[in-house]
């Protein structure tokens, strides 16, 4: 008993040491600096009845929103959100990506950094975004509950941007996947069996699966653009297991920033993203539509990566120039149409590897690449014991 107390002892000791380098090496400004600016958000997690695919059910979704509301922040900020759970289950918000310094109580994740926040519990994540800037996302992590609460985060730079084409328009672009049931009864079978999940019924661009699917002609995302003009895709993929490729028909994508770190800018024919990752790319509308449509597929499908069943659907909607004359020329049914031939195959692992190997980091003066050149040899195994005892 003596002998375990002892080290107990030590142990604790050695936690309050760590600790104690732990906040000497990582000087952050209090957030309650008033030279911080602070952001405040209000998420009620609660059910909404939504349809697709001529199924309707209850989603669960913050303020009713699916996909969610988008957060828009300014690096540097600090960001309260007030999240009352306003149903009969635990929930918490996974701020996926916000590196959290000194906070990572604020994280999210479900009996890891903090306990679920309980049924009519209200609980504020306070964090400031520091030395990030770009996209990234946010969504529910209890469960499986972020197959529908999920939505974007974008945090705007201090300084310009470093690449020159004007941007017209910044557009959120998020997949994400469609069950027809009920989410938590797909996990809970999973559970059951022991295999993998019944796949998903669809993918989605921005919560609209598209015309490929059944009943779905409605929910198509259609995105105007201007001839001409240069935007900024922030592209999210809050699907839950796929990685996917995406492309847009007759049009190119330079790479600019992946998960808020930009990049070398590169031009591509399409792009892969894996699940909870983020993409900005830059898309001018170059095209002349003439007397044609003027609607470009944009497509994304899965990139086969298991054996195990997936599913294996393709999402997609358009990109619609602008007329001149402000007639509207084209709603559904849409003219005809296919998929784009710069999207890659779902077995193109060719693609996939070339795709992945053009990612360097921008390692600018502005913004350098500062990562250890040095590995330094470890010479004690070290054990982290828990130090959360709250009981959840
Ligand atoms: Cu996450």
């Amino acid at each position: 008993m003596v002998g375990e107390r002892g080290e107990s002892m030590e142990i604790f000791f050695y936690q309050l040491f760590l600790v104690g380098i732990f906040l000497i090496a990582f000087p952050v400004p209090s957030s309650s600096s008033s030279s911080i600016p602070v952001r405040h958000f209000q998420f009620n997690v609660e059910w909404k009845k939504v349809t697709r695919l001529c199924h309707t059910k209850q989603l669960l979704t913050v303020n009713g929103e699916y996909p969610g509301p988008t957060i828009i922040i300014n690096e540097g900020d600090n960001v309260q959100v007030k999240v009352t759970n306003r149903v009969a289950r635990n929930t918490t918000i996974h701020w996926h990506g916000i590196r959290q310094l000194r906070t990572g109580w604020a994280d999210g994740p479900a009996y890891i950094t903090q306990c679920p926040i309980g049924t009519g519990k209200t609980y504020t994540y306070n964090f400031t975004v520091t030395n990030q800037r770009g996209t990234l996302l946010w969504h529910a992590h209890y469960s499986w509950q972020r197959a529908s609460v999920y939505g974007a985060f974008i945090i705007y730079p201090r300084m310009p941007f470093p690449f020159s084409a004007p941007v017209q328009a910044h557009i959120p672009i998020i997949f994400g996947e469609w069950w027809n049931a009920d989410v938590d009864a797909v996990e809970n079978e999973m559970t059951l069996y022991g295999g993998g999940p019944n796949s998903s019924d669809a993918y989605t661009i921005n919560g609209l699966p598209g015309p490929l699917y059944p009943c779905s002609i409605k929910d198509t995302l259609i995105q105007t653009v201007e001839r001409g003009k240069t935007y900024l895709l922030r592209i999210i993929n809050a699907a839950l297991n796929d990685e996917l490729f995406f492309a847009v028909a007759n049009h190119t994508l330079t790479v600019v920033e992946i998960d808020a770190v930009y990049t070398k800018p590169f031009t591509t024919s399409a792009i892969m993203i894996a699940p909870g990752q983020t993409t900005n790319v830059l898309l001018t509308a170059n095209q002349n539509p003439g007397d044609s449509t003027g609607m470009y597929v944009m497509a994304a499908r899965p990139y086969l990566t298991s054996v195990f069943p997936f599913d294996n659907s393709t999402t997609i909607g358009f990109l619609k120039y602008k007329t001149t004359t402000g007639i509207e020329r084209n709603k559904a049914p849409y003219p005809p149409y296919s998929l784009p031939s710069n999207l890659p195959p779902m077995e193109d692992t060719a693609f996939a590897t070339k795709f992945s190997k053009q990612l360097r980091s921008l390692a600018s003066v502005d913004y350098p690449c500062n990562v250890p050149k040095e590995v330094e040899k470890a010479r004690n195994n070290h054990y982290w014991p828990k130090l959360a005892r709250l009981s959840c």
